[in-house]
């Protein structure tokens, strides 16, 4: 077996499962425009509208959240000349690759998965075989195109190291060094923003609780309201970064802080050290206000001509498909699907 050597390439996706909240832009969506501004590396970004049907959507609400998706990646800064950026359902080999992976993943690496037991909960036995099998979706979708680096939050951090146990059978079973064992890139402050309302939760699209995040629709009042109310402790901030370590809300509020002016914590803290909620809230709330403004309005803007963005959807699906296509070819070969084309 020869060792082959893969060019470097980004893959990320998001689900349109709803508005796009902080937790997101800081996590994924500035890191997926940095990364292509880096240069350097192709980089393939994904609305995954397959994945957010694993949990019932309205057909009306998902076309529009996918479309709102879109405007947000490129209000945040991914540019559909410079980036790849489409709609999973548009490039069949997702679904194709994606059902090849069934066969190889194991019941039991997926019953491991965190994000499984957190989403289907006690009930089980009621929520989809989707769901379920969300994983391995995932790793198509990174595989499809020969990726060897996925920008995600820690939350996905699980699901990228079973792309790569997909990855590492695949390649063995079939005794062979065709995919990639991609890395997951988690790097920044932002990679883990946690619910305004419980500091040990995620920031999460689908929280009951709209005070528990920041929707990048959201406007200035609401904004600063969200941080005003947001829950802390009566202590000032302290000098490190360390001196946060049990505190979950007072650290995820300076972890945003620092995100925003592109800083670790540790950098950040010798400007906040001493500060009181009453002075930082405020002033956090101006920078994510200052922040976040011009992606809403310029969201809004877009969202204005739908079927431009649909036309830039089918332009990006188009050329992810060129990507794809050989690479599925090759798969159904290696696996040994007659193709009479
Ligand atoms: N709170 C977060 N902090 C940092 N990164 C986050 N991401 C999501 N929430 C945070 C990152 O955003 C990317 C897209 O995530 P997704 O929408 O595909 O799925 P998710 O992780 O399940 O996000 P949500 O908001 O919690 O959605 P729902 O509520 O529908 O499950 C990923 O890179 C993720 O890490």
């Amino acid at each position: 077996m020869t060792e082959v050597v893969h060019t470097p390439r980004v893959f990320s996706g998001i689900q349109p499962s709803g508005g796009l909240t902080l937790g997101n832009y800081l996590g994924a969506l500035k890191r997926f425009a940095e990364a292509q501004n880096q240069g350097g590396m192709e980089t393939i970004y994904c609305m995954v509208d397959q994945h957010a049907i694993t949990v019932w959507q309205d057909p009306d609400k998902l076309r529009h959240a996918t479309r709102e998706l879109a405007a947000g990646f490129i209000a945040s800064g991914v540019d559909p000349e410079k980036s790849i950026l489409f709609n999973q359902s548009q490039v069949p080999g997702h679904a194709q690759l994606g059902w090849i992976f069934n066969c190889v993943a194991r019941m039991g690496w997926m019953q491991r998965m965190t994000q499984w037991k957190d989403k289907a909960g006690k009930n089980q036995q009621n929520a989809s075989l989707g769901l379920f099998a969300y994983p391995a979706l995932m790793a198509a979708d990174i595989l499809l195109y020969h990726a060897t680096h996925v920008p995600v939050g820690e939350d996905q951090k699980q699901h990228v190291e079973l792309t790569r146990d997909i990855a590492i059978k695949f390649n063995h079973d079939y005794g062979v060094d065709f995919f990639p064992v991609p890395e997951p890139v988690i790097e920044g402050a932002g990679t883990r923003v946690m619910s305004l309302r419980d500091g040990t939760k995620k920031m999460s699209k689908s929280d009951p609780s709209d005070m528990s995040r920041i929707n990048l629709t959201d406007d200035a009042d609401t904004i600063s309201k969200k941080i005003r109310k947001a829950k802390t402790d009566p202590e000032p901030l302290p000098d490190t970064a360390e001196g946060l370590a049990d505190r979950p809300e007072a650290r995820n509020l300076v972890n945003i802080y620092a995100a925003l002016i592109d800083k670790t914590p540790d950098q950040a803290m010798p400007e906040l050290a001493g500060m009181q909620f009453g002075q930082f809230k405020p002033m956090l709330a101006d920078l994510a206000v200052d922040r976040l403004a011009p992606i809403s309005t310029e969201m809004a803007r877009l969202m204005q001509d739908p079927a431009e963005i649909d036309r830039i959807l089918g332009r990006g699906a188009n050329r992810a498909n060129e990507i794809a296509a050989p690479i599925l070819a090759r798969t159904y070969d290696i696996v040994g699907m007659v193709s009479s084309r």
